[in-house]
């Protein structure tokens, strides 16, 4: 498509037979099926992103680097195709960083392209515009990080990147392409063949025999079974033969944050409202996709009880089984092939999980669901969390195709909590690392790349991370509805202050009114002080899908420190002693 696209700036006008590094950068992603850019312009990527959209590809411009990677990295995560994030030198990577080391965290296929200073000054140090060695910045932070210096090998380079992104354990991959890169000529046909097309980019790994015999055999030894699934599960976009092996097996589930909805949060045997309980007394533990990470207590310790257990585990990663705990039945490949090969081993004549244990954990389930109603239906001014998430559930439960995004601390844990998911890969949020500032990125990597409308539950200071996107919402004119949980602050807007007359560091303006930051922008902005407000304010942007933001005022003593994770606070375990 070198003749479709732009001319580089001082090309030569007889240029027809010649292309450059502009040009086959363009192809080469389009040869690729990568068509969607989230960056930020300028030197030396202005005329990059420019061209690339002239020549179809989708250039999402931002307010800052660090959205459009958090954006990049999600829409890997829904597409198994890496996203593509675009910068300029030192500062704007440096931005984008984050997101890039953020993706690699989570497991996420990212490339982080980045335009770079004069090769040969760098090394000497002799202080470029934008100066810095970008590339030994990037290594450790990501999977794999290139470097390419002649246009020849533009093709090569955007393979290895891709291949190196999505093949095994996803994650974030750096590319470097210094300014000199972009407007190297060279002849047009030698270019167009210098292109790779990377052919079977994640290749199928298929599990051992003898290991899935391994694993359906513990499984069948279980006495009170559990299977977790994780968003590794989630991305693997294996969904019907999760479905299947789940139902078959009769085991209760449980799925961490972003596998909710994979299986429906109201299948019959979803443990997500029994969940302290399953840790505690099963006895055999399936992984599907998930670590043994701080999220699940590094397997072991008081939330897991005192009766022994074993662990199976599913992962495409080798290196992840033992990570923590002995694991009686690893199972390495990736999740579609395993958890086929798991469902044939099975045969026909499978027994489903004790139905006794099955029943135990349906009972606790019921049981804390009914101690929970009643507090989703109050109708409080000022609203507490569960007012204002009682009329959301309902919303989401009528919209199951809408994309949730949440962030915050408690408006993260209580969202999470009350909200069913119904469908997979709908709920997003702040990953492994609880990383406040995904927000408005994941909204809206989330619109661009489905086309589904997008609902984001955000607290007042999770929003702070990444509000300015608030432009870039309305200016693409995407249908997302922002719910700002306001209660002055991170955790409690009460804090004070005792020592002297600057605020308590949690809290923030008393009855801030972000939904004028919207209207600012042509939005829609609406303040909401009571759950009935709410419903309305959201059931209409959800229907009009026109840029919405809503200052929901929840009580500023409502929530607690930290959330649901007040317990790694280092002075709590002072406390304790
Ligand atoms: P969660 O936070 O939901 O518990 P994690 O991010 O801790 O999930 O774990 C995800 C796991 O899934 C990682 O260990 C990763 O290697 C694994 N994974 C990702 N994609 C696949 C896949 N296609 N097949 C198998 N395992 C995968
Ligand atoms: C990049 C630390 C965890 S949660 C949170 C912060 C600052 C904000 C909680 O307040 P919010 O929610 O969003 O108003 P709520 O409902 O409890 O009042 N910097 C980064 N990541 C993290 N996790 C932090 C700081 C943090
Ligand atoms: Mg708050």
């Amino acid at each position: 498509m070198a003749e479709a696209a732009l001319k580089a700036p001082g090309a030569p006008e007889e240029a027809q037979d010649q292309t450059d590094g502009f040009n086959l950068m363009i192809d080469a992603l389009k040869l690729n099926g990568l068509t969607t850019i989230y960056g930020v312009p300028g030197i030396p990527i202005t005329d990059f992103g420019r061209m690339a959209q002239a020549a179809g590809i989708r250039v999402l411009s931002f307010r800052h680097e660090q959205n459009a990677g958090y954006a990049a990295a999600i829409a890997g995560f829904l597409t198994k195709k890496p996203g593509i994030c675009l910068t300029v030198s030192a500062p704007g990577f440096l931005n984008g960083l984050t997101a890039l080391a953020h993706a690699t965290t989570n497991c996420f296929p990212m490339i982080l392209i980045s335009g770079s200073s004069e090769r040969e000054i760098v090394d000497l140090q002799q202080g470029d515009y934008e100066e810095m060695d970008q590339l030994a910045i990037a290594k450790p932070l990501c999977k794999a990080a290139f470097r390419v210096l002649h246009a020849v090998d533009i093709g090569i380079g955007l393979a290895r990147a891709i291949r190196a992104a999505v093949s095994g354990r996803p994650g974030g991959v750096y590319l470097d392409l210094p300014a000199k890169l972009f407007g190297q000529v060279m002849d047009a046909e030698a270019g167009k063949k210098s292109l790779v097309k990377v052919i079977d980019a994640a290749p199928a790994q298929i599990p051992a025999p003898s290991a899935i015999k391994r694993a359906l055999d513990v499984l069948k030894s279980a006495k009170r079974p559990l299977i977790i699934l994780g968003k590794g599960a989630a991305y693997a976009q294996a969904d019907e033969a999760i479905k299947a092996f789940v139902e078959k097996s009769g085991v209760p589930f449980l799925p961490m944050s972003m596998a909710k909805g994979l299986l429906p949060d109201t299948h019959p045997q979803c443990a997500g409202a029994a969940r302290s309980t399953v840790l505690k007394d099963s006895d055999v533990v399936m992984l599907i996709g998930a670590r043994l990470n701080w999220l699940l207590s590094h397997g072991k310790g008081k939330a897991w009880g005192d009766a022994p257990k074993k662990f199976i585990q599913v992962d495409i990663e080798p290196k992840e089984m033992d990570s923590n705990v002995e694991i009686v039945a690893p199972v390495v490949g990736d999740i579609g092939s395993c958890v086929a090969a798991l469902l044939d081993g099975m045969g026909g004549s499978w027994t489903k999980g004790p139905a006794d244990w099955m029943g135990a954990v349906s009972s606790k389930r019921e049981e804390n669901v009914a101690k929970m109603a009643p507090r989703l239906m109050n109708n409080n001014n000022p609203m507490d969390y569960h007012g204002a998430l009682g009329v959301l559930r309902t919303i989401i439960k009528e919209r199951p195709d809408a994309i949730l995004v949440n962030e915050g601390a408690n408006t993260l844990d209580l969202t999470r909590g009350v909200i069913d998911m119904y469908k997979p890969r709908k709920r997003l949020d702040v990953g492994t690392w609880g990383v406040m500032g995904i927000g408005m990125g994941q909204c809206i990597a989330a619109a661009v790349e489905t086309g589904k409308p997008v609902l984001a539950i955000e607290g007042d200071s999770a929003f702070g991370f990444s509000g300015m996107e608030v432009e870039t919402i309305c200016r693409y004119n995407l249908p997302v509805c922002i719910v700002v949980f306001n209660n002055d602050g991170i955790y409690r807007g009460t804090d004070v202050n005792k020592a002297g007359s600057d605020p308590a560091p949690t809290v923030f303006v008393k009855g801030s009114r972000y939904d004028r930051m919207m209207e600012a922008f042509g939005g829609v902005g609406v303040h909401a002080t009571t759950p009935d407000e709410l419903k309305r304010a959201v059931n209409a942007a959800m229907d009009s899908g026109k840029p919405t933001l809503i200052n929901a005022a929840i009580d500023p003593a409502a929530g607690s420190e930290s959330g649901r994770i007040g317990n790694l606070n280092p002075q709590s375990k002072l406390k304790k002693k």
